[in-house]
């Protein structure tokens, strides 16, 4: 961070069953024969294999913004800003936004999301720790591989009346993606136990964490699931990109 622009991969995760209050605001548009997306920014392609939910911050206002004549993004008033001059819009500079949705109530929305295990879908939840100002507001979650990411599918399944959720929602199953000397198949879960994190707050040790599971993922890592099974990560995570990219179920976005 801090050096130079940040290249993410921004993951298109076709929205198939709005959650109650989203989908009033949608319906109202009256755009008939639309598909909407949530679009998540990562820097770990090569984990989405192993994506279990998608998060939003509850707080954070979202905007839904048209793309094409087909084609709508929900993502941070930011994040479109940004798109709007790296070609992601049919009208470079152009900026549509049809309609702003609290995070709060995309909560329970059904997702497909591309390349995941779970291919009935997964849910949009609430994680508090999404940054407005970060990519585009939405983070997918890859609870084997990203400790923020264990630590609060735990926080949320422990309480998940708290947050109005359903429970299940929070406890998808959760496949290894990444063997490491070190750590084992699921680096975040061995991580967040060794350093006692038990809730999204411990932001110090989930530092750590996440230095840690970088490091080790990336340099040591070897994928044990996908078409690129038995490759090291650094050489699988710019094919899966490449494929996700190619399929058009991803395009790089910049800041
Ligand atoms: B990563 P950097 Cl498996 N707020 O994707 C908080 N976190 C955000 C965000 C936001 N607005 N936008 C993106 N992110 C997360 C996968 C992943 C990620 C794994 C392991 C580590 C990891 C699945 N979640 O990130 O500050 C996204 O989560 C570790 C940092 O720009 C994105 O990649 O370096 C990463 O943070 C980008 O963080």
């Amino acid at each position: 961070e801090g050096v130079g622009p940040q290249e993410y991969t921004a993951l298109k995760l076709k929205v198939k069953t709005w959650a109650d209050k989203a989908g009033e605001i949608i319906n109202g548009l009256k755009l008939e024969g639309a598909n909407f997306y949530l679009v998540p920014a990562t820097l770990r392609p090569e984990t989405m294999y192993g994506q279990t939910c998608c998060f939003v911050g509850p707080k954070i206002n979202y905007g839904v913004f048209k793309v094409n004549d087909n084609d709508y993004f929900v993502i941070t008033n930011r994040a479109a800003r940004n798109m709007a001059y790296q070609g992601v819009f049919a009208k470079e500079g152009n900026i549509e936004q049809v309609a702003e949705i609290q995070g709060a109530d995309l909560v329970g929305t059904l997702v497909n999301a591309p390349l995941s295990i779970h291919k009935e879908g997964v849910r949009v939840l609430p994680m508090e720790t999404v940054l407005p100002t970060k990519g585009t507001g939405v983070v997918t979650s890859v609870p084997s591989d990203s400790p923020d990411d264990y630590a609060t599918i735990m926080d949320l399944a422990k309480k998940a009346e708290y947050y109005g959720i359903q429970k299940e929602w929070a406890e998808l199953e959760i496949p290894a993606i990444i063997n490491t000397p070190s750590y084992g198949d699921k680096c975040a879960e061995f991580l967040v136990k060794k350093l006692k994190i038990s809730s999204p707050k411990d932001t110090k040790q989930l530092e750590e964490a996440k230095e840690l599971a970088y490091k080790e993922g990336f340099y040591q890592g070897t994928m044990v699931i996908g078409e690129f099974k038995g490759e090291k990560v650094e050489t699988a995570k710019p094919k899966v990109r490449k494929q996700l990219i190619e399929a058009e179920e991803a395009f790089v976005y910049s800041e």
